[in-house]
């Protein structure tokens, strides 16, 4: 696929802001690049169009109101004020059903299915099996293969969400009560973040995930190992964690795959300690963060649907920390 890459560099450095993992000018995928090249086409258009208004404009001004009457004509009125925007406006429209059937064509190749529940504050995230039942249940992070076209199907446990990996592709809206889908097809290894674009209440901000594309044999080796149950604790202090973390009631809201916490009601934290970020891309994720966390959520993240456990004291806060870091 061609893509135009005409814009200046500062200009591209100012709209980018300084996060190049997620950014819709550095498209890291077929559906971003697609609309990349789409705001291209509608920046230069409306630039065209914009120095012909102001040319013509600073003209009329200029002269006299007698020699200026050629553009106060009819036949100016009827070139500039229907001709021009009917002929901007299909030529665009055209454009935009192009790239619409090479959007659905890679949705057709699509082999692997990802679901997406938007919740107040968290992403829920299901890999499908062919029948379409979930294989296993992760969140906060997606993890798809390169050059592989991967579907999701977007939905919404409470409000509206929106979904949008800048680097991959387009915003699609999580809607309750219906699934929205979308493609994505990353071309390029690399971690791009993405957010919830559609306010969804005072935690909004602090609803965001990592998208990991990955070679076809990391991911393959990924998927195996995320779809199998949690590590067993080992050391002494892990096993002291699992038993605080059974204690502590964590599994009426948690599953831990291979053990008793079965709850559905927040993310799945089978392989906790294998992600990037916790609560949503708020946290780095590490002992230190997990532990902070579950101490104080709600400091952390004001509303979340998570207590704070400031009960708990140093060295079983510790323990537990330590058993969430070791699932991997
Ligand atoms: C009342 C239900 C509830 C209970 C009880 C609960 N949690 Fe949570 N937990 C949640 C929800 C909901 C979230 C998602 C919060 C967010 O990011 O907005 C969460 C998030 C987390 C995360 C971050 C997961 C991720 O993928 O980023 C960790 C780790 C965690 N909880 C650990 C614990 C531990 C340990 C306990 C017990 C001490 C516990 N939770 C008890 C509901 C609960
Ligand atoms: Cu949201």
């Amino acid at each position: 696929m061609t893509r135009v890459r005409g814009l200046p560099a500062g200009l591209a450095l100012a709209l980018a802001g300084c996060t190049p993992i997620q950014s819709a000018l550095d498209p890291a995928g077929s559906n971003a690049g697609m609309v990349f090249d789409l705001g291209v086409a509608m920046t230069i258009g409306a630039t065209l169009v914009c120095v012909l208004v102001v040319v013509l404009a600073w003209r009329a001004v200029r002269r006299s109101r007698a020699e200026g009457a050629w553009l106060a004509s009819p036949r100016m009125v009827i070139a500039l004020g229907a001709v021009l925007p009917a002929v901007v406006l299909t030529a665009l429209l055209a454009y935009g059903f192009v790239l619409d059937r090479q959007l659905a064509a890679e949705e057709d190749r699509a082999a692997l299915t990802v679901r997406v529940t938007g919740e107040q504050w968290w992403w829920r995230v299901a890999y499908l099996a062919p029948d379409g039942s979930p294989a296993f249940e992760t969140a906060n992070e997606i993890r798809l293969p390169v050059g592989q076209p991967v579907r999701f199907e977007l939905e919404s446990a409470d409000v509206i969400h929106s979904f949008w990996v800048p680097a991959l592709g387009g915003k699609i809206d999580l809607i309750p009560g219906r699934t929205n889908t979308v493609t994505l097809l990353a071309e390029r290894e690399g971690i791009y973040r993405g957010q919830c674009a559609e306010f969804c209440g005072t935690q909004h901000a602090l609803m965001a995930f990592m998208a990991r594309a990955e070679t076809p044999e990391d991911f393959g080796a990924w998927f195996a190992a995320e779809g199998g149950d949690a590590r067993q604790p080992e050391t002494e202090e892990e096993v002291a964690g699992h038993g605080a973390f059974v204690a502590a009631g964590c599994g009426a809201c948690h599953a831990v795959r291979g053990t008793a916490a079965a709850g559905t009601i927040g993310p799945d934290l089978t392989h906790v300690g294998s992600r990037l970020t916790i609560a949503a891309g708020t946290l780095p994720n590490h002992a230190g963060t997990l532990a902070a966390w579950v101490t104080d959520a709600q400091a952390i993240k004001p509303g979340a649907r998570m207590p704070s456990f400031d009960e708990l004291d140093g060295p079983t806060l510790r323990s537990i920390a330590v058993y969430l870091a070791s699932l991997r």
